[in-house]
């Protein structure tokens, strides 16, 4: 019989072959759908004895992982910026497990993970393909690093294999929701025109998963991919951010051509050189949008000097986890001044969203 790889292969030639128009888009729907359960089947760990991933702690104020190709200097990069020592050679695969180190700046603590090269066919395990992809699916950020002489191949295969282990790089889960019910067939309701996905592409999707009866709503006109993922399910929404790497070996209009091709932004710098590494940091910054809160006790000033540093969209429960691992059950109300409050000193409870700037005080019971 064959194997999963092989199956996946004759249905991507298939897809292939077949010309898209109205006619077909449902049947390609249909095989995309396969792919895609098939690639859930292959993640599955083969045994517990087969274990032996990556082990890291998350530390810090949030968690970048470095993912590129064998040699393009990520380690060289991450003993630029942190405090670690990860070993750099010339030599492919010189890093053989995850280096952490930690990155200060603008009062957070950043922990950065330094990884083996990835390479062509990695979500299928060749290197240490999978153990470094799931390190991946649970970061904060991802810093694509790449070498400016093969930075789009580099780029188009890493975002193929993050895609076939289920990450998704700055992408929003879709806004669709899918209810499975025991009878009444499938039924869509939309509150946007769907362009791309017409109803019958969503029932044959459904029929691949064994779910014949769905209430399914969408609020977005999304595609094939997106709908099969929210099926699918287990996808990772991660923030990327794309780094070229050794540009002191080439001049501007080399960078600036490699730029455009790859199709989306990129920060150039040497890592060896020490070249532009300031806007790296402000970049990883930026893009991991933290907020501050300022603590205010219950009788007494607020702590401006020290705050608590969050990532954007964290609620008043988060603030409690910061606090004590028992803050939670302990937890009476919050008092919050600010832009999230609607006035000076609202009343909240734990799932009140907090935003930059916001001053809180916790009130126990
Ligand atoms: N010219 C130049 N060479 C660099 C730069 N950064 C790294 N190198 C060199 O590239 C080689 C590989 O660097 P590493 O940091 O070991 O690369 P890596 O990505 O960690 O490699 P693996 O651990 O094998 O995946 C070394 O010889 C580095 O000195 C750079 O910015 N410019
Ligand atoms: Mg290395």
């Amino acid at each position: 019989m064959a194997s999963n790889a092989e199956r996946i292969q004759e249905i991507e030639d298939e897809i292939r072959r077949t010309k898209y128009n109205k006619a077909t888009e449902s049947h390609i729907g249909e095989l995309k759908a396969k792919i895609a359960k098939l690639r859930r089947e292959m993640m599955k760990p083969k045994s517990a004895a087969s274990g032996g991933g990556f082990s890291v702690r998350k530390s810090g104020d949030s968690t970048v992982v470095f993912i590129g190709f064998p040699s393009v200097g990520k380690s060289t990069l991450l003993n630029k910026i942190t405090n670690a020592r990860s070993e750099v050679a010339q030599y492919e695969f010189t890093t053989l497990t995850v280096i952490p180190g930690v990155l200060e700046y603008n009062g957070a603590r950043i922990q950065m993970l330094d990884l083996p090269g990835i390479i062509s066919g990695a979500s299928e395990g060749r290197g240490r393909g999978r153990e470094v992809l799931a390190v991946a699916r649970n970061a904060d950020l991802l810093l694509i690093l790449l070498d400016v002489f093969q930075a789009k191949t580099q780029l188009d295969v890493i975002l193929r294999e993050l895609y076939s282990i289920g990450i998704r790089p700055n992408q929003r889960p879709p806004d669709l929701v899918v209810t499975p019910r025991l009878r009444g067939g499938v039924d869509v309701t939309s509150t946007v025109k769907m362009t791309k996905v017409s109803e019958k592409t969503v029932e044959k999707v459904l029929n691949v998963y064994g779910i014949h009866n769905a209430g399914v709503v969408v609020r977005e006109d999304v595609d094939t991919d997106q709908f099969i993922d929210v099926v699918v399910g287990n996808r990772k929404y991660v923030p990327a951010l794309v780094a070229l790497n050794k540009c002191d070996l080439v001049d501007k209009a080399f960078v600036s051509r490699v730029k455009r091709e790859l199709g989306m932004p990129s920060v150039e710098i040497s890592a060896d050189k020490d070249q532009n590494l300031e806007e790296l940091r402000s970049a990883i910054y930026r893009n991991l949008r933290f907020i501050r809160l300022y603590m205010k006790p219950r009788f007494g000033e607020v702590d401006y000097k020290d705050p608590m540093i969050l990532r954007e969209g964290a609620t008043v429960a988060e603030v409690c986890d910061r606090i004590h691992r028992n803050a939670r059950s302990e937890f009476k109300y919050a008092l919050v001044w600010g832009k999230s409050a609607k006035f000076p000193g609202q009343k909240v409870g734990m799932d009140h969203m907090l935003v930059d700037g916001d001053v809180v005080n916790i009130a126990k019971r």
